[in-house]
């Protein structure tokens, strides 16, 4: 449903002080959401931000919009109970890494897995923010934090391979400081009919600064980052002469420089955003990072595969208020 007159990106913010640290990634990400709504023509009253718990997680209060801040690791389970009892409903989530793949793990993989139709925003700043630092599940190894004296010892989860394992069918990566990525990627993950990943590499300035420092920095990401676009070439570099090859021998893909030992445009992969085994193959790319839609592949949403016939629901619905609401069925003495 589409807001009745136009609305700017600013009358999606609320009026609420905003306690994130000048400087944190949160604010470019939320500008991003601001200006894909008012974009689409978005209308507030039908448009709802479930959160978990933690710095990213006060995301809907600053949203003019309704919004459910809830508890530690549940957003992607209340968010599938919002969408099934109000199919309507624009539904959005924004947790952090600790919120999504810690706590919050099994109800992200079942939200995958079903394909419920929402846009799930992860800001992943490889740190718990709000609880001052704690490593957490996609903390590199060898972190250094109140809870890993000597440096984390286990390997991090790589939320893409995750949602692909979980069989998500639009998976997405961004980094906070580019506008025109966050926007173009918010874009497509909010068209888009089912469970939308989008993983958003967030800079942590007061808990772990600098780790995204490669991907961030305007004079390196046109060799860090490759922008990944459906039908076109790999290509990366200020001059595009770089590019992405598939190795037969390693199964895997590779980055290489047209022109040498004999690599020529014709032998760059062309990105396919249907494919399931690309999409494997770019989750395990490093340098260049993948950025962009890395997999898009519509299916029925959880809602749209539901074997029961209309009015059924509305009349289990009726008989579980009914027994809701019928009083004490026992008492304590
Ligand atoms: C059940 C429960 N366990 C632990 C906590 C403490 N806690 C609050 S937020 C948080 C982690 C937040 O990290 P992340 O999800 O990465 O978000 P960020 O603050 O970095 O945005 C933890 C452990 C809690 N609130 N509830
Ligand atoms: S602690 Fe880190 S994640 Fe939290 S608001 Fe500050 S900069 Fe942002």
């Amino acid at each position: 449903m589409t807001a009745e007159v136009a609305l700017k990106p600013k009358d999606y913010a609320s009026a609420q002080d905003v306690r994130w640290c000048p400087g944190c990634g949160n604010y470019s990400v939320i500008k991003a959401v601001q200006k894909t709504l008012a974009e689409a023509g978005c209308n507030p009253e039908n448009t709802v931000f479930v959160s978990g718990i933690g710095c990213s997680s006060r995301f809907p209060y600053y949203m003019e919009t309704y919004g459910f801040h809830t508890i530690h690791g549940r957003a992607a389970a209340v968010a599938t109970g919002v969408k099934i009892s109000k199919p309507e409903l624009d539904v959005w989530v924004v947790s952090g890494d600790g919120d999504s793949l810690a706590i919050g793990g099994n109800h992200l993989l079942h939200l995958l897995r079903r394909n419920v139709d929402v846009t799930y925003l992860l800001l992943n700043n490889e740190i718990y923010g709000l609880t001052k630092g704690q490593a957490s599940p996609t903390s590199r190894r060898g972190t250094l934090s109140p809870t890993s004296p000597h440096g984390t010892l286990d390997q991090p989860v790589n939320p893409i391979e995750f949602a692909i394992g979980a069989h998500g069918r639009f998976i997405a990566r961004c980094v906070d400081a580019l506008q025109n990525l966050l926007s173009e990627t918010f874009a497509r993950a909010h068209a888009f009919h089912g469970t939308s990943f989008v993983e958003i590499l967030q800079n942590c300035l007061v808990f772990n600064d600098g780790v995204f420092s490669d991907q961030e920095d305007k004079k390196k990401i046109d060799d860090t980052l490759l922008w990944l676009h459906h039908g076109e070439p790999m290509l990366y570099g200020a001059d595009k002469s770089k590019g992405i090859l598939f190795n037969p021998k390693t199964y895997a893909l590779e980055p290489v420089t047209i022109g040498l030992d004999g690599v020529t445009l014709d032998d760059i992969v062309v990105h396919d955003e249907t494919s399931h085994g690309l999409a494997m193959m770019l989750s395990a790319l490093e340098a260049p990072l993948p950025v962009g839609v890395i997999y898009a592949a519509p299916e029925a949403t959880f809602i749209g595969r539901q074997p029961i016939p209309q009015g059924t629901m509305a009349k289990s619905a009726a008989r579980l208020a009914g027994a809701m609401h019928a009083g004490n069925t026992w008492r304590v003495e």
